[in-house]
């Protein structure tokens, strides 16, 4: 049973390695659907070594910020340069209506008979828990089909959002003027995580102010992990196209930069040691969920420790002790 389970995974990722876009949706599938399955984990495994090879551009910014035109200009040049380009979208803002994810599909519709590149957008149902696992892992197998560029396009808001711009090289950091969006409002942590800041909708009042008000920023600050790169400020019009050469340009002199002294190696094995760390903890969580500690018994632990009838500080060697040896429940 598990042999020929392994087979049939292994010749999905062979499909998916040879451009079969229907064995990558397939994938992508298993993978957003069944996390932490037997089947989800074996392809994730097998999907793994071949995904190093893809440039990773992370986009992030307020809904309707034009995140996902830019992303199809963008992906259009790119396919016209003969990179291959593989797309997730991120929208934790419509669990129900669809509505974007929707716009998305039609978006992307003018792609739709190139083998070369595939979109596939996620909708979170309400839940932000888990969303940065689930990114990761759909980008691992899209990257696995061989694609030279990622794009992985989310909502800015929320930790959620932070981490998975920690899944991207390059992270780009859409701003629009008039939309409350100004500098001081931006958040330490996205102020972070900004390789390339574009001003979209600068066909709109404000874009001249925003784009000033970044450039002085950037003066001001040091980007606290790379010191010798200021983030870029390009202006953009998504919807005609203004401006979207230049950012490309902004991106490959960024990758230019990455490339050089081992930067792009260091910063992947930082994202490692954060990742691998959120990686253990959700695995240690889901096996003592498993060995007994389910919701319920955690509501009515907690509980009894607020009364002081149980002791935290016994409870929890106790419980661990009791897991280690293969003994289940809490035995409190
Ligand atoms: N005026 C103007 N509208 C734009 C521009 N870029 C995108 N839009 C429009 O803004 C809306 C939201 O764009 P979308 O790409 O879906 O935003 P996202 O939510 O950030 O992915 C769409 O109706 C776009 O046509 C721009 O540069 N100028
Ligand atoms: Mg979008």
């Amino acid at each position: 049973m598990i042999a020929l389970v392994n087979e049939a995974i292994s010749q999905l990722v062979e499909r998916l390695r040879a451009g079969d876009s229907r064995a990558l949706g397939r994938a992508v599938s298993i993978v957003e659907s069944s996390t932490g399955t037997g089947a989800a984990v074996q392809l994730l495994e097998a999907c793994f070594p071949l995904a190093g090879h893809s440039v990773k551009i992370g986009i992030t910014g307020a809904p309707g910020a034009g995140k996902s035109t830019l992303v199809d200009r963008l992906a259009r040049q790119y396919r016209d340069a003969g990179k291959t380009v593989g797309v997730v979208a991120v929208d934790p803002s419509s669990p129900f209506s669809g509505g974007a994810i929707l716009g998305d599909r039609i978006r992307f519709q003018g792609f739709a008979q190139d083998a070369g590149f595939y979109a596939r957008s996620m909708a979170t149902r309400g839940a932000l828990g888990g969303l940065a696992k689930a990114t990761a892992d759909v980008a691992t197998v899209i990257a696995a089909s061989g694609k030279d560029l990622l794009f992985i396009e989310t909502v800015g808001v929320g930790q959620d959002e932070v981490d998975i711009m920690r899944l991207a090289d390059i992270t780009l950091v859409v701003l629009t003027p008039g939309m409350g969006d100004d500098v001081q409002g931006l958040k330490a942590g996205i102020l972070e995580i900004a390789d390339i800041f574009v001003v979209n909708k600068s066909d709109r009042e404000g874009a001249d102010r925003l784009e000033a008000e970044l450039r002085e920023l950037m003066s001001l600050t040091n980007h606290p992990t790379e010191v010798e790169w200021k983030p870029e400020v390009v202006k953009t019009v998504a919807a005609t196209g203004v401006g979207v050469a230049e950012l490309l340009q902004a991106s490959v002199k960024f990758q230019k930069w990455l490339s050089c002294d081992q930067r792009l190696e260091v910063r992947r094995a930082k994202q490692w040691e954060y990742r691998l760390m959120e990686m253990l903890r959700a695995e240690l969580l889901r096996e003592i969920r498993d060995s007994g500690l389910r919701e319920s018994e955690l509501k009515m632990l907690a509980s009894q420790i607020a009364a002081r009838a149980v002791n935290p500080y016994r409870l929890i060697p106790e419980f661990l002790a009791g897991m280690r040896s293969g003994a289940s429940g809490t035995n409190v």
